[in-house]
């Protein structure tokens, strides 16, 4: 029985079991090494590729939890015969800690290998893109190297350290030397990365570009139209306030803030002479509800019965009047708000009548530009990460964001090996139901004769009847960008 004394049998069973996952890691290293020399899609399973490497594997992996099993029938025999304890939960724990190391470390690695392209930011499009990209590479950089040696300290001690019926553990509640080292080490890199980040968050937002281009970006439920100035290189005034069913990005165009005023008017009136009928409106439906319930008629005409049913309770207990009352004071709100707009006429000086509204966002290799954010319902946020940008856009206020591309679409699609490649800026704030949809598309060009070939092609954002011009003055306003249709 003396062979199955209790060191002997199970760091024999131990030692085999961890040279055959040595050798499993090993097969599986030089095979996850092949794999990622081939850069391509994964492809659709092809029985024929596998090679006798694959059922290796798997005739090892079998192998290996035949072993373990074997291992636990052999300790709890030798348990029977000896009557003592021979397999101990402590140390299986210890190795299979120090499994988890190995494995999770080949995990790290492997997954840097695969996917580091993807994890980490390397590619920016824009100037201050590196900047952005280094910081993120620091942070990374940092927290990786803390990350390594926490993992092998905490596995490796699992290991080192495991129950033993003949050692104590040592106990102490404090130790200074420890306290300063976790408390000025990650102050140190904190520091550093705050100030860092500081800096090139400065760098980035408050140094003023007077070549700057400006385009407004506007975003709604669910979709971006972006603006540019045309020949007078000034976007003309715009304000949510002007925003109509004719005038969607609410641009300070005279007659569109007329016809919307007087609308409104229109509007408030229709409603005031449907709040003055309320109560005979409220006597009628209560008798044709009263009539329709004595003739029985509820039961056959479930739906209508309901609906008139709240009409009524509606109309009685007072809410009725107080939704229309309430509508009138929102549109009176916005029909005060739309003659100051008007008093004010210095913003009604035709200056966005050259302005070009596009589906598109054209933009020129190394030329600085200052996007303007705006929103017409709801937050939503410009997110272009090529570029390293992202933006909140909120409604009835402008937000910007300068930055410079410095690389071509066509640049971009060779050095990622995509040719169907293409810059987008995405909504990145879940902003309603089709917010997944909501994108437009960014071409960089690289000479300004393509740019200018697309934006002659832009239609201009004259809307047709917007300045009733008369026929005598017509001839001197002929310098005035007419209506131009999109061709
Ligand atoms: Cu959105």
């Amino acid at each position: 029985m003396k062979i199955l004394s209790r060191t002997f049998t199970f760091n024999i069973l131990i030692k085999k079991l961890l040279i055959l996952l040595v050798g499993a890691f090993v097969t599986l290293l030089s095979h996850a090494q092949a794999l990622t020399n081939v850069i391509e899609p994964p492809k659709e399973f092809d029985p024929s590729s596998w090679n006798w490497v694959n059922i290796f594997i798997i005739i090892l992996v079998l192998l290996i939890v035949l072993v373990i099993a074997r291992a636990f029938d052999i300790g709890g025999l030798a348990e029977k015969i000896t009557g003592k304890k021979i397999v101990s939960s402590h140390k299986i724990n210890g190795y299979v800690s120090l499994v988890v190391l190995i494995l999770g470390l080949f995990g790290v690695w492997w997954e840097l290998v695969n996917h580091g392209k993807l994890l980490l930011l390397w590619d920016a499009a824009s100037e201050h893109g590196a900047d952005l990209d280094s910081m993120f590479m620091w942070t990374f950089g940092f927290t990786f190297v803390v990350f390594i040696i926490t993992e092998i300290l905490l596995f490796y001690f699992l290991f080192r350290y495991h129950y033993r019926e003949d050692r104590k553990a040592e106990y102490y509640f404090h130790n200074n030397k420890l306290e300063i080292m976790w408390t000025i080490i990650p102050a140190i890199v904190l520091t550093f990365l705050v100030l860092r980040g500081f800096t090139v968050w400065t760098k980035i937002t408050q140094t003023p570009n007077k070549d700057a281009q400006e385009i407004e970006i506007f975003g709604y439920q669910f979709g971006w139209k972006a603006r540019y100035a045309g020949e007078d290189k000034q976007l003309g005034e715009s304000s949510f306030t002007l925003i109509s069913g004719t005038n969607p990005l609410g641009l300070a165009v005279e007659s569109e803030a007329t016809t919307l005023k007087s609308n409104l008017e229109s509007e408030i009136l229709d409603l005031k002479s449907i709040l003055a009928s309320s109560p005979d409106s409220i006597r009628l439906w209560r008798a044709a509800l009263n009539s329709m319930e004595s003739k029985g008629l509820g039961n056959a005409y479930v739906e209508e019965h309901k609906l008139l049913k709240e009409k009524v309770l509606d109309g009685e207990s007072g809410a009725y009047a107080n939704q229309i009352e309430k509508d009138i004071m929102r549109k009176e709100t916005n029909v005060k708000r739309v003659i100051a707009y008007l008093s004010k006429a210095t913003i009604f000086n035709k200056s966005s009548y050259d302005d070009r509204v596009t589906t598109e966002i054209i933009l020129l290799k190394n030329k600085p530009y200052l996007f303007l954010f705006r929103a017409r319902d709801v937050i939503h946020s410009a997110y272009m990460p090529e570029f390293r940008v992202q933006m909140n856009c909120v409604p009835g206020m402008s937000t910007v964001f300068p930055f410079t591309p410095i690389k071509t679409t066509e640049e971009a699609r060779i050095s990622k090996g995509n040719p169907a490649f293409d810059y987008y800026l995405y909504c990145n704030k879940i902003c309603g139901s089709a917010h997944y949809n909501m994108k437009i598309k960014i071409v960089v060009l690289g000479t300004e004769s393509e740019y200018q070939t697309w934006m002659l092609a832009q239609a201009k954002v004259v809307p047709p009847a917007i300045e009733a011009v008369p026929a005598s003055a017509k001839d001197s306003l002929s310098v005035l960008p007419t209506i131009v249709s999109n061709p």
